[in-house]
């Protein structure tokens, strides 16, 4: 059965996000059951392949140069030591290795080396991913040439929150930059942050902007906000843990065939709160001790968690 929307209005979303929390879990795992083996899940490792100095002012991140977090700026990595690092984390078991920059977007200089980097990462028979700001029609037709699996550009939160978090670049530039990638035949990693001060119609909202995509993305991130000492959003006040967990059940109902990515912010998570995050229909996390600039839990406690939910990971 295909039961893939993409008319969904906000009121409807609403509905499900207001249902019982047993109810919404309910729907979302049998959902979730329809499409995906419930006890699998893909496991992804980061990569800050530019860390620092970004001209954006994201109001949540660590490293715009308009935050003062103490984050040392650094060059572009060599290819070898992102290769180093691809070939560690596949050994370690992840299929996938996402790589991302510090951008607004990429400067030529820079881009043909990343270039290089995907091809080099292919070759490890592992998926590659990449993150590097807004791109243009030639960069994204040259990604797709060199065989980039996936582009991650998130929406962040709802047209209407926006505003209170980046002014340095639009909503519509998002959309711009992820229609562009849909049209180059790359898949689709597009999501948000949750925890930022947004309300729950704010997350309805993004939830709304993502599944009424033409097609919705292959993968859905959730990240729950990492509070960073310097940012903007470093005093919000924290969210209900359960609202994160109805984000992703949400999710899953609108976005059925697509992986929901547990991302940021499993540190601050206990195994029960994530093993609720699975239940609700998310299916890949970020696996490896680093997201790019912060902390994500140590790999083997991953696999322990994994071992006491019977989860098997994804090839
Ligand atoms: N500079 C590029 C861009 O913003 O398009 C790519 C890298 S950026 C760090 C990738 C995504 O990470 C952001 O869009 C945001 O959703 C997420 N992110 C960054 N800082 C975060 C934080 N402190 N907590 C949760 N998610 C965060
Ligand atoms: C995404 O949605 N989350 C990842 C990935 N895409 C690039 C990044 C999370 C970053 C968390 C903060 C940090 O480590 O700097
Ligand atoms: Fe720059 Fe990306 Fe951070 Fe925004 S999220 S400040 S664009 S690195």
């Amino acid at each position: 059965m295909t039961d893939l929307r993409h008319d969904w209005g906000h009121a409807e979303i609403m509905a499900l996000m207001d249902l019982p929390f047993n109810d919404l879990l309910f729907k979302a795992q049998a959902v979730h059951r329809q499409h995906f083996d419930a006890n699998a899940v893909q496991v992804s490792t980061l990569l800050s392949i530019k860390t620092g100095g970004c001209s954006e002012d994201c109001g949540y991140c660590s490293q715009s140069a308009r935050n003062k977090t103490g984050l040392e700026r650094e060059r572009l990595l060599p290819i070898d030591e992102v290769v180093e690092q691809a070939r560690a984390a596949r050994d370690k078991g992840a299929s996938r290795f996402c790589m991302g920059a510090a951008w607004r977007s990429p400067k030529e200089k820079d881009f043909v080396q990343v270039l290089d980097m995907v091809r080099e990462v292919r070759k490890l028979g592992m998926e590659t991913c990449m993150t590097l700001g807004m791109l243009d029609d030639d960069q994204v037709q040259r990604l797709q040439r060199v065989g980039l699996d996936y582009y991650n550009h998130n929406l962040d939160t709802s047209p209407e929150y926006y505003g209170e978090v980046i002014s340095t670049r639009t909503y519509q530039d998002r959309l711009d930059t992820l229609e562009r990638v849909r049209q180059a035949g790359m898949n689709v990693c597009s999501g948000g942050i949750v925890g930022m001060g947004e309300s729950r119609a704010d997350r309805a909202s993004l939830l709304q902007q993502l599944a009424n995509l033409e097609k919705h993305p292959e993968s859905v991130p959730v990240n729950m906000l990492v509070k960073v000492e310097g940012t903007p959003l470093y005093n919000v006040e924290d969210l209900d843990p359960l609202e994160f967990v109805r984000t992703i059940a949400t999710a899953r109902i609108l976005m059925p065939q697509s992986m929901v990515r547990l991302s940021a912010g499993r540190t601050e998570m206990n195994d029960e709160l994530q093993a609720l995050c699975f239940l609700a229909g998310a299916n890949s996390i970020f696996y490896g001790e680093r997201l790019l600039t912060t902390d994500n839990p140590e790999a083997d406690h991953d696999r322990r968690l994994f071992e006491r939910l019977g989860i098997h990971t994804l090839q």
